[in-house]
């Protein structure tokens, strides 16, 4: 059993967060809390709850696991073996979206207020959250894991299909912004920015993502300059800088799912067509 935890074909990854998010984690989450997120520092449905934790500034501890070598620790917590996995108050809690919500929930003292206190705009922020998880993270891989890259024709239709989810959830944001519900960010923003700050993915290894230059958006110029006016906000997101390594290192992860021989839940999802694990 352990030597074929040891032989996951993906788990041999740079151990532990760098950059801004190496001091997010070692100066400031390092010692212990009743809270504990166990977390991959590389892993973008990790970042969705890492990012409510830091902006809503609660005492968290950051226990660094690779989700690939499944260890006891984390099994134990969550039969699944995925992270991001929350312990509280000694039990666990997983699924991004929960934690993102259950963290609303259970820390109501802590500002800011990133679900909508109208109840219709509760809603609309689940429909979007599901809108992410559903469709555009599925098309995300599809688009980075398309082989072979000399079926043109494939790779563009991977490419427009992702492209047409992005505008898809862009035309539903508030006109000003710059954050989907407006002037503040909530939690919609944050359950997509993961994969947001990845999109550089597609022009390292895809030939490049295809959302157009400013001014050269055609019929869909006003959408595409609302995509870049929440993209910009988010980039600058404080908490987005805090949670987020450094580029080298995500490299040879990202390499292995651009070539289609990834073998986490999530790559085997995508080949064999089905939703996020
Ligand atoms: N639906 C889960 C997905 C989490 C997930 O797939 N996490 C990846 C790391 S980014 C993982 O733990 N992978 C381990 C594996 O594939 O065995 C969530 O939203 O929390």
């Amino acid at each position: 059993m352990s030597q074929q935890k040891q032989s996951h074909p993906d788990a041999n990854l740079h151990p532990e967060a760098t950059g801004l998010a190496k001091e997010t984690v070692e100066v400031a989450h390092a010692s212990e809390e009743p809270l504990k997120l166990y977390a991959g520092w590389f892993c973008p449905f990790v970042q969705r709850s890492w990012l409510v934790l830091e902006e809503k500034k609660i005492p968290y501890q950051y226990i660094e696991v690779n989700p690939y070598h499944k260890p006891d620790s984390l099994m134990r917590l969550n039969p699944r073996g995925l992270v991001p996995t929350l312990q509280y108050e000694g039990k666990p809690l997983y699924e991004s979206t929960v934690l993102c919500e259950f963290l609303e929930d259970a820390y109501p003292d802590h500002a800011p207020h990133l679900l909508p206190k109208d109840p219709y705009d509760r809603a609309r922020t689940r429909i979007w959250t599901d809108f992410v998880t559903s469709r555009v993270i599925p098309s995300f891989h599809r688009f980075l894991q398309w082989q072979p890259m000399d079926d043109n024709e494939g790779l563009e239709n991977a490419r427009q299909e992702f492209l047409g989810f992005l505008k898809e959830f862009t035309s539903e944001m508030d006109a000003g912004g710059p954050f989907f519900m407006g002037s503040e960010p909530s939690l919609i923003d944050f359950v997509i920015a993961p994969w947001a700050v990845r999109l550089w993915v597609f022009d390292h290894y895809k030939g490049g993502l295809g959302v157009p230059e400013e001014g050269q958006g055609g019929e869909d110029e006003e959408v595409w300059k609302r995509w870049r006016k929440w993209l910009s906000a988010i980039q600058n997101r404080e908490s987005v800088k805090a949670t987020t390594s450094e580029t080298e290192h995500y490299l040879p992860i990202y390499q292995r799912y651009a070539d289609n021989v990834a073998q986490s839940e999530l790559a085997k999802a995508t080949r064999s067509g089905r939703g996020v694990p």
